[in-house]
């Protein structure tokens, strides 16, 4: 651990976590974990935000947990957890609101997106409000760093504000935490529109690499993903679905874009394709097996849930006391 520094992240249990997933978050979740107190939580309260079913909103909770295990998290190191079991995360929510204001939530890209597809008069007040608790999930526990994907940096930005003018109002209380947003992978895009964000709200499986799929499914999938005009194994503007499919081998193998450009060299996309697929099936397996193990067991996971909550819950509840105090709550 360096000095105690902190890094919180969460995922949403809102079912289908995927190949963005794992390269915009997971994967460097992992990397931090011995260098920083990590907080790994899922965000169950910001799942409701969107229309769940109870039941499938359960299972899904156990299955990020069981991934959050398989993909190499470490209970014992990290602190699992999810967010609707550590009250505090709600109330310093409601604090927030009061700082935060109308307008910069209004200019929140992602509930604009999200508000637009469903109406935005009957978008829930929660997906208005979305942002705030996600806040005060990263203040709660004065953490340093949020590794997060590309989407997420407005989040960063409102969360940093917030944090700023809390302290300028109050005095200083909490940690104005960065984002840690890499170059590569922070940005998937969907395999058969890469234009759009990998996203597990897409219209088609076919878009994503459901971290669960099965190898086969995986295969079929970047076999038939969106290529573009041309033959040549190499990023550019003009050719947004190769060089998307170029960072995702980047990001799982490590190799830079240009060293794989010139593995590549006078093969084809289809060459290029069928060994990507096997790229992927060599990451995704072993999780895909270690989780479903996992899953055989879901007292065991509602456990390690519970425990982590309770690690949570004790720094938790210092800063929001902190935080009453300073505004004379207590
Ligand atoms: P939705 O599309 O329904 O909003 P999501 O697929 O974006 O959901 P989240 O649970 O909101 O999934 O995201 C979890 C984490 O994964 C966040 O840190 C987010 O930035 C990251 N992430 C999600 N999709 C991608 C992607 N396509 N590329 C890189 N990172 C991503
Ligand atoms: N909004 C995030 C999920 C999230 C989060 C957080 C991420 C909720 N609270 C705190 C980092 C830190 C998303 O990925 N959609």
């Amino acid at each position: 651990m360096q000095g105690g520094r902190r890094v919180f992240s969460g995922i949403q249990p809102s079912g289908r976590s995927h190949l963005g997933t794992y390269l915009g978050a997971l994967k460097n979740w992992v990397s931090v974990q011995d260098d920083y107190d990590c907080f790994f939580c899922i965000v169950d309260l910001h799942a409701l935000t969107t229309p769940q079913d109870p039941k499938v909103l359960r299972a899904n909770v156990r299955e990020m947990a069981a991934l959050y295990v398989a993909v190499g998290l470490d209970p014992e190191r990290s602190i699992i957890f999810r967010q609707s079991r550590v009250s505090e995360h709600t109330e310093l929510g409601w604090l927030l609101n009061c700082v935060a204001r109308v307008g910069e939530l209004s200019r929140m890209t992602q509930f604009k997106d999200k508000a637009q597809k469903g109406g935005a008069d009957s978008a829930s007040v929660g997906l208005y409000d979305y942002p705030v608790l996600q806040a005060a999930d990263v203040l709660l526990y004065n953490a340093h760093l949020v590794p997060v994907g590309e989407d997420q940096r407005q989040h960063l930005e409102l969360m940093r504000t917030l944090a700023r003018r809390f302290n300028g109002l109050y005095g200083e209380t909490f940690v104005v935490p960065e984002p840690m947003i890499l170059d590569v992978g922070a940005r998937v895009m969907a395999l058969d529109d890469p234009t759009s964000k990998m996203s597990k709200s897409a219209p088609t499986p076919a878009g994503y690499v459901e971290l669960l799929d099965e190898p086969d499914v995986i295969r079929r999938k970047i076999r038939r993903a969106k290529t573009d005009s041309g033959s040549e194994v190499v990023a550019s503007p003009e050719k947004p679905a190769i060089t998307n499919l170029l960072n995702i081998y980047a990001g799982l193998t490590g190799l830079s874009v240009s060293e794989i450009e010139t593995r590549y060299e006078g093969k084809r996309y289809g060459d290029f394709k069928k060994d990507l697929g096997e790229v992927v099936v060599e990451t995704l397996a072993p999780i895909r097996g270690r989780a479903l193990e996992l899953l055989d067991d879901p007292r065991e996971l509602d456990d390690l849930l519970e425990s982590g909550a309770e690690r949570a819950r004790k720094v938790a509840h210092a800063t929001l006391r902190d935080a009453w105090t300073r505004m004379g709550l207590d």
